[in-house]
């Protein structure tokens, strides 16, 4: 009979290994202060990446809905403090994406500040999941479970202009009152939380997504860890039978 081909011994043998069991998801963390380019990064991303499977779970999705006494008092509440989202439940989902399951996450709205109590939005297992949110870097349970950690940094005066902009077109809001929570809650915020957490960052990203170059790179780098992943699925041995087989 002769001898086997490596690969062909690599294919034999992982019939006793796991090989049809899908490889564990790339889990993305993208952080960064308000309005700093984190959606635009992530979007340019998964355009990059069209050849994977992607999902993108944005931490708002996990803030908690206000009670009708806090609604009262909405211009007291601080969405920008960690304890604003439900943080058990966003590991709770990141955990499941990651061993392959499919999820259930809520859906918030920015201008009830409530969650819809009966749609939820089902995001289904992938080889990438993207994890965004100002404070995606700050629970070290959800910061384990990420393989890379981007940080978007840009400057907070083109951070407000952009959140000025977004928050009355796009979330009902009036200048004054986006100026006033600024000031009270998102800066304050900023330095006491965002900010510390950047120093988890693996790599980051300067002027959000104005910066192709820093895009290109990382997406090259997910390219290569995924073909890593496919290469260990398809011949899980092959390293270890290259090295006693003489060729
Ligand atoms: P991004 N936010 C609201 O303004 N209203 C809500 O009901 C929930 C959240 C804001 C929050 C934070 N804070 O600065 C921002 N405030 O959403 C985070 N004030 O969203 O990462 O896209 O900037
Ligand atoms: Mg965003």
């Amino acid at each position: 009979s002769g001898l086997r081909s490596p690969i062909a011994a690599a294919a034999a043998s992982s019939a006793f290994t796991d090989a049809n069991a899908p490889h564990q998801p790339f889990v993305i963390g993208v952080s960064g202060g308000t309005a700093s380019g984190k959606t635009t990064v992530c979007d340019m991303i998964i355009q990059q990446l069209h050849d994977h499977r992607v999902v993108l779970v944005n931490q708002d999705s996990f803030y908690r809905g206000l009670t009708t006494e806090e609604l009262k008092r909405v211009h007291e509440y601080n969405f920008d403090h960690p304890d604003a989202f439900d943080t058990e439940q966003l590991l709770d989902c990141v955990e499941k994406l990651k061993s392959g399951q499919s999820v259930q996450v809520p859906i918030y709205d920015f201008k009830l500040h409530r969650r819809s109590s009966d749609s939820f939005r089902q995001v289904n297992a992938s080889d990438v999941i993207i994890l965004e949110g100002i404070l995606v870097f700050h629970d070290q349970r959800v910061r384990n479970l990420m393989n890379m950690k981007i940080f978007v940094d840009t400057d907070a005066d083109v951070r407000l202009a952009r959140r000025i902009r977004r928050d009355t077109v796009e979330r009902g809001r009036d200048v004054n009152s986006v100026l006033e929570q600024y000031a009270k809650f998102v800066k304050p915020a900023f330095d006491d939380f965002v900010l510390p957490s950047k120093k988890y960052a693996d790599v980051i990203i300067p002027r959000g997504g104005d910066n192709h170059v820093a895009i290109d790179l990382i997406v090259q780098h997910i390219h290569t860890k995924l073909g890593e992943h496919d290469l260990c699925k398809i011949y899980p041995n092959v390293y270890v039978i290259q090295s006693t087989f003489q060729i």
